[in-house]
């Protein structure tokens, strides 16, 4: 186990060299750098003041509740994802009642669609343990229930939209507090992520890491594929 462990070191270095530190970019890349640099190695980049390179409204007025509350209040209602701590779509241990059998389940969050200020209040109410709220629906909900939003940011990210040749596929928006952890998962698309207000953490592996991601079957009232750390 000692020699394989060592080969995956080595993999990650030849990789990543000996500084796994994530780079940080003071302005924007350009396309070509981003493709070269990034996204055709696989590594991630952090672009420090993009509030300065990309002047959207939506730094200066998204962190205002009142804002959002008065643009999105004729709006249609918006998903909120319930769950009991946070940790919506994710592995969960169940016993069972009579045998105290243990096992394990994929749980999704409660959704409820409601209007912006009900949500957000929700949000703000959040209680480990009681009921943790996160607005959000990946599925280009930016561009559906938060379209009136859609003025305060550009449309797309020109460099790169340069650098994949194609124009967004997804755009989405992501509401919530501390309380929320996006579960561990693998995605199939390049990703670029605005943090508006607030803080995000990201914990990220790099492909060479690959050994450490298998994938079980649970049940979710069917046979459910998940990859998860092993
Ligand atoms: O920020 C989140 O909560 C989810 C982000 C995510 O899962 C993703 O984009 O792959």
């Amino acid at each position: 186990m000692q020699e394989v462990k060592k080969l995956w070191d080595e993999v990650r270095e030849l990789s990543l060299g000996s500084n796994s530190t994530i780079e940080r970019l003071e302005s924007p890349p350009t396309p070509l750098q981003f493709l070269r640099d990034y996204v055709s190695q696989n590594k991630p980049c952090i672009i420090k003041n993009v509030s300065l390179h990309h002047q959207w409204p939506a730094f200066s007025l998204w962190p205002h509740p009142s804002y959002l509350s008065k643009t999105l209040s004729s709006s249609p209602p918006v998903s909120v994802h319930l769950s009991p701590n946070g940790r919506a779509d994710s592995l969960v241990t169940l016993t069972h009642p009579r045998s105290g059998e243990i096992s394990q389940c994929f749980a999704s969050a409660h959704v409820e669609r409601l209007p912006f200020d009900e949500a957000l209040q929700l949000v703000s109410n959040s209680k480990n343990g009681d009921v943790v709220a996160y607005l959000q629906q990946q599925n280009d909900c930016f561009r559906d229930e938060y379209s009136v939003l859609g003025s305060d940011c550009d449309e797309h990210i020109a460099w790169a939209t340069e650098a994949l040749g194609c124009y967004p596929e997804a755009v989405n928006l992501w509401i919530g507090n501390q309380l929320s952890e996006t579960s561990f998962h693998k995605d199939h698309y390049e990703n670029l992520y605005t943090v508006v207000s607030g803080q995000k953490h990201f914990l990220l592996l790099p492909p060479t890491d690959v050994h450490r991601c298998g994938t079980v079957y649970v049940g979710a009232g069917g046979a459910c594929e998940i990859c998860a750390l092993v």
